[in-house]
């Protein structure tokens, strides 16, 4: 028989890919180690639309069926056979379908701020401490219940996660998968379900579908999208841990020592792994979140402003003409000393837009300085560049230090180790920065553990490996670099 392989869609906030994820059988009773090939890339983004910032979810699906096809050339050529695709993406943001089941409009992007004029109104009918005691939701001002109380009409309408939206459109199947579900504040943690309480809160009709667990189906390709990207018809499209970070987590290469991780992307979220949530006020007052993981794990995290900072700092200098290169800039934040810090938790951070403007403000606010801008930018990288850069650097390290404290003595765990996934863990300034701050060894790597994760869920759906999340773990593909912390 042709041997089975599995499609990742991962979609992140500023770039999408699609991959083949193959997993060899190994010699005797384990699983061998997963390989992965990319097939497609794009570019992703918010779009303006009328002052307000949006996500164009119809050209991301024109580029997942792109993928798809891209896949299905490459699997027909080897002899080999789709068995299922899986999609991650963020989460909290969501289409709005109405009677026919056709999207209303583009959705809104987390990062829009219409959300401001409507918090205090939601938490005059349901409190703070109510919402984290069913929820066990951080406050981010983008949660999904602040953002379905600024929508003026829900009536008759439907509601689907971004992942869900594209799970629909290839299969014709509404469902809400349950990691991402958890992260809406609309989600009772501890009976794993809506909460009636919350919609009823915000004044709106519970316009989710029905959930879904990674590892269920949610149907077979729609006739017209398998003839647009050439794959089987009987292809099912599999539930993976939809929310990226839910994926992410599932490919820590941890062993069983207790650890704590950073996902470093465009966000960091920084945590541990729990078998059950902590609800407590002392948890809500230092703002962490109880997100539902594969298998039923809690992601008991917090959000630190991540690689944002510097992508958009990075944006900013191009626009000024003396846009530079990362490997360049991250030299020269290296070759100085620690300097000043800011929260890279804090909301200002989260709105796009003059970025190295704004942490120059910040760090001034608090007493300190970075050099000005030269009036003639040099050839290299500039003086205020290289100090800002190692601000976000230390301030990042900092950050993750302070949340991986407050997670351990508020979980009663003690972790041993921190591993770094995703981007950011190929960033070695950042990783030995983030050793020295927590005094623990950093495990760096893989830089793709959102993929992995979405693709081993799909292999032990398809039954080509069995166990729980440490069998999964087994097969993850790294070759792992360690940080020990120094003075
Ligand atoms: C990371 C992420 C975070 C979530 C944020 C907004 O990509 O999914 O986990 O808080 O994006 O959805």
């Amino acid at each position: 028989a042709s041997p089975p392989v599995m499609i990742a869609v991962d979609i992140g906030a500023s770039s999408g890919r699609v991959i083949i994820g193959r997993l060899p059988a190994a010699s005797g009773q384990a699983a061998g180690t997963l390989e992965m090939e990319v097939v497609h890339r794009f570019p992703n983004g918010v779009t303006e639309i009328d002052g307000s910032l949006h996500w164009d979810a119809e050209a991301i699906f024109a580029q997942v069926q792109a993928g798809l096809e891209a896949a299905g050339a490459v699997v027909r050529e080897n002899g080999e056979r789709v068995v299922s695709i899986g999609i991650d993406t963020w989460a909290v943001d969501y289409g709005l379908l109405d009677a026919e089941g056709e999207l209303i409009a583009a959705p809104h992007a987390y990062r829009d701020a219409r959300t401001d004029a409507v918090i205090e109104r939601v938490h005059a009918t349901v409190s703070p401490e109510r919402l984290y005691a069913i929820g066990g939701m951080q406050f981010l001002p983008f949660n999904t219940v602040y953002q379905l109380a600024a929508e003026v009409d829900l009536a008759g309408k439907r509601a689907l996660m971004i992942p869900d939206l594209l799970a629909y459109w290839l299969t014709g199947v509404e469902r809400t998968e349950e990691t991402n579900a958890s992260t809406t504040a609309l989600f009772d943690a501890r009976a794993v379900a809506w909460s009636p309480e919350v919609f009823d809160a915000i004044d709106a009709p519970q316009l989710f579908a029905e959930l879904i667990a990674p590892g269920e189906s949610y149907g077979r390709l729609l006739p017209e999208v398998a003839a647009a990207t050439g794959l089987d018809p009987a292809v099912e499209v599999v539930a993976v841990g939809s929310h990226d970070t839910a994926s992410a987590v599932a490919a820590v290469p941890a062993d069983d020592e207790d650890f704590a991780y950073v996902s470093s992307g465009t966000w960091s979220l920084v945590g541990l792994e729990l078998d059950g949530p902590v609800l407590s006020q002392a948890s809500r007052a230092a703002n962490f979140t109880n997100e539902r993981g594969v298998d039923g794990t809690i992601r008991y995290l917090q959000n630190v402003g991540g690689l944002w900072l510097l992508q958009e700092s990075m944006r900013d200098w191009a626009g000024q003409g003396r846009g530079r290169e990362l490997t360049h800039l991250l030299a020269g934040a290296a070759a100085l000393p620690a300097g000043p810090v800011v929260d890279a938790n804090s909301s200002e951070f989260i709105a796009p837009g003059g970025m190295a403007g704004r942490i120059r403000a910040a760090v001034e606010a608090a007493g300190g300085s970075l050099p000005a801008a030269p009036a003639e930018p040099g050839s290299g990288v500039d003086a205020d560049q290289a100090a800002t850069v190692r601000c976000i650097m230390d301030s990042l390290a900092a950050g993750y230090a302070a949340s991986l404290r407050t997670a351990a003595e508020l979980a009663g765990k003690r972790p041993a180790v921190v591993h770094i996934v995703g981007g950011g863990s190929q960033n070695s300034l950042l990783c030995q920065l983030t050793a020295n701050a927590t005094g623990l060894p950093v495990i760096a790597g893989p830089v793709e553990a959102t993929a992995q994760g979405n693709l081993l869920v799909q292999a032990r759906a398809a039954g080509l490996i069995e166990g729980g999340l440490t069998q999964l773990r087994a097969a993850i593909a790294v070759d792992p670099v360690r940080y020990e912390p120094q003075q």
